[in-house]
């Protein structure tokens, strides 16, 4: 059995028992550029999530959802997918859109939910999506993104393109009928689909490990007739790596693969949740020892890749990067109120036209500025 079969941890950073360190970039197989790449999106990544949370708690923001500890996972999906492939986020791979080239302003405008929100605000604040980068919108619903892109895979496979679709979902998802109905479906006619599970132990205040009995959630896989991988999900090296043979499986007609991903939420379930109420802090110590930006950067610095004046230079980069965005998007006016009667009906239907010049008539309750 190859050790992809055996349902061990993949990693370059081994386990608890037998911590490794990965080898040197020579023997890596992930180029120089791609890893500064993903160095540079990890940290700016992590630089955006805390810049969101200061503004929802300031109260200019409504909602924030963050990923702190888990970038590698979406950062690596991003290097890993090629233009055509699709995205079906769960709650914390909306970052996958930037790696692929979606603006910072536009990205931001999403979080505001103002004009400047290509869904003109329509969508619960971080709900992000983009057309241009081949992203669906997460749902809020717990699971339906799973079935979601099973079936625009096979409808990618029934037109002959070439392109994968990424199904995401957390631990928790797994406990949701949607996730057996994609499993079954993707397995029994080859779907070339890549789901991934952010396994990251919690599911708000339920820990995995009562949401199933399985040993893994890799294993689950195997009822069905998928491949299941186990990966280290805090592993940016080994992430790239088993994202790319997982694309290039489905893209060559294998079909889907199953990767759970080892993970943990370091902060927040959202804006919306106090952790504390229900975690010990001595936990998030532990999983903070294998923060995947820190290991990244530890190898980078190993590497002579990263010093500490490049790092102050980058950091300068993304938090001049950042602040523009958010002046820009902040400035936007809100949505017009004609506007929420549009994109239903390609021509307004003469009732709503009445409505909408009804609601003209009236001065706005609030004005455009608060
Ligand atoms: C069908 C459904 N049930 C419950 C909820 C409430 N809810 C929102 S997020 C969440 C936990 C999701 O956990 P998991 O899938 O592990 O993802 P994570 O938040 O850990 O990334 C729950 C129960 C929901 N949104 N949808």
């Amino acid at each position: 059995m190859s050790e992809l079969e055996d349902l061990g941890l993949i990693s370059h950073f081994g386990d608890d028992a037998t911590p490794r360190e990965p080898p040197p970039l020579k023997d890596l197989g992930i180029d120089r550029d791609i890893l500064l790449r993903g160095y540079h999106e990890m940290r700016r990544l992590r630089a955006i999530d805390a810049r969101m949370i200061v503004l929802q708690r300031q109260g200019r923001v409504g909602f924030y959802g963050a990923c702190t500890g888990q970038e590698a996972v979406p950062i690596a999906t991003g290097l890993a997918v090629q233009e055509g492939d699709w995205v079906f986020p769960a709650l914390r791979e909306q970052s996958v859109m930037l790696v692929r080239g979606f603006p910072l302003v536009a990205f931001i405008a999403q979080v505001f939910g103002n004009s400047g929100d290509v869904l003109k605000g329509r969508q619960m604040p971080s709900h992000h999506s983009g057309r241009s980068v081949n992203q669906v919108s997460w749902s809020s619903n717990i699971g339906p993104q799973v079935p979601q892109a099973v079936g625009c895979a096979m409808a990618m496979k029934l037109k002959g393109d070439k392109s994968v679709a990424i199904g995401f979902m957390g631990d928790g998802a797994t406990s949701e009928a949607d996730f057996h109905v994609a499993m079954r479906f993707a397995a029994r006619y080859k779907a070339p689909a890549v789901l991934v599970c952010q396994n990251n132990h919690w599911s708000i205040s339920v820990p995995t490990r009562k949401q199933t009995i399985s040993q893994t959630i890799a294993v689950k896989a195997r009822a069905y007739g998928i491949e299941g991988i186990r990966v280290d999900g805090n592993d940016l090296f080994s992430m790239v790596q088993i994202m790319r043979r997982a694309l290039e499986k489905a893209r060559n007609g294998g079909g889907p693969t199953f990767i759970e991903a080892l993970t943990y939420r370091i902060g927040a379930h959202s804006t919306s949740d106090d952790p504390t109420r229900y975690r010990a802090d001595e936990e998030v110590e532990r999983w903070k020892k294998k923060d995947p930006l820190d290991r990244l950067r530890n190898y980078l610095v190993r590497e002579g890749l990263v010093t500490e004046a490049s790092d102050q230079k980058l950091d300068e980069a993304i938090t001049k990067e950042i602040s523009a965005a958010v002046n820009e998007v902040e400035a936007m006016p809100p949505p017009t109120r004609e506007s929420l009667f549009e994109d239903v009906y390609r021509d307004l239907t003469p009732q709503l036209k009445l409505q909408q010049e009804e609601l003209l008539r009236h001065p706005p309750a609030i004005s455009p500025h608060g």
